[in-house]
């Protein structure tokens, strides 16, 4: 059978909660001919792909879907381009702070995802849902996750398509941030079943195509 990973992230900088550990939780165990394995990823740069390798070499996975919470961003960004950079003054869940710090000394200054981000934002539009393709993943734990995991993916796994979507604030997070921009969850989830409907339903990628076209 197939398999997707998906991961989220735990709370992180004094948020009491991450939206894509909720998103995750609601997404379906099953999808098409796929099974679905989740899993929540530490927010600390030396530990989130490695926690996330063995579930990677263990279940091959047709499709990666990583997720993470990008504070004050208004829509669901699909990101096009991971750096070679850890550079933020966020500290991660272990109280890290990393600066002008390549991850990879012998990697490529950045690299693209393996999404097929233009027929993905054709049906999420379809659907009306609010997701755009972003250009940057940041330069924190999120940014370095999707470079180690997309190098990785690229040099052990060439078949499997990977990528990070970032999500915005759910309303419960903003209750005390006024004029921050927030996200109902439902369009989240929903977004994430149309991204493996794209990848994983061969109708779907028709479709799409014929839209393109
Ligand atoms: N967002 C952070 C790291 C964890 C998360 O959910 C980021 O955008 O880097």
């Amino acid at each position: 059978m197939k398999k997707v990973l998906i991961t989220a992230f735990e709370a992180f900088n004094d948020e009491v909660m991450n939206p894509t550990e909720a998103v995750l939780a609601e997404l379906p165990e099953f999808l098409f001919d796929a099974r679905v394995i989740k899993v929540t990823l530490p927010v600390v740069y030396d530990k989130v792909f490695e926690t996330l390798e063995p579930f990677i070499k263990k279940h091959e996975p047709k499709l990666i879907l990583m997720m993470g919470l990008a504070a004050g961003r208004s829509q669901i960004n699909l990101e096009r381009v991971a750096i070679n950079m850890n550079d933020a003054q966020t500290k991660d869940n272990l109280g890290n702070i990393k600066h002008f710090d390549i991850i990879d000394k012998n990697g490529p200054d950045g690299i693209f995802t393996t999404l097929p981000l233009e027929k993905i934002v054709m049906r999420t539009r379809k659907k009306k849902l609010p997701v755009t393709i972003s250009n940057t993943a940041g330069t924190y734990v999120c940014n370095h996750l999707m470079y180690k995991t997309l190098l990785y993916v690229k040099e052990h796994f060439p078949n499997t398509k990977a990528g990070f979507i970032h999500m915005p604030f759910v309303p419960e997070q903003v209750l005390d941030k006024p004029n921050t921009p927030c996200l109902d969850k439902r369009y989240m989830i929903d977004t994430m079943t149309t991204i493996m409907d794209v990848i994983l339903n061969p109708m779907a990628l028709e479709q799409a195509q014929r839209i393109m076209t």
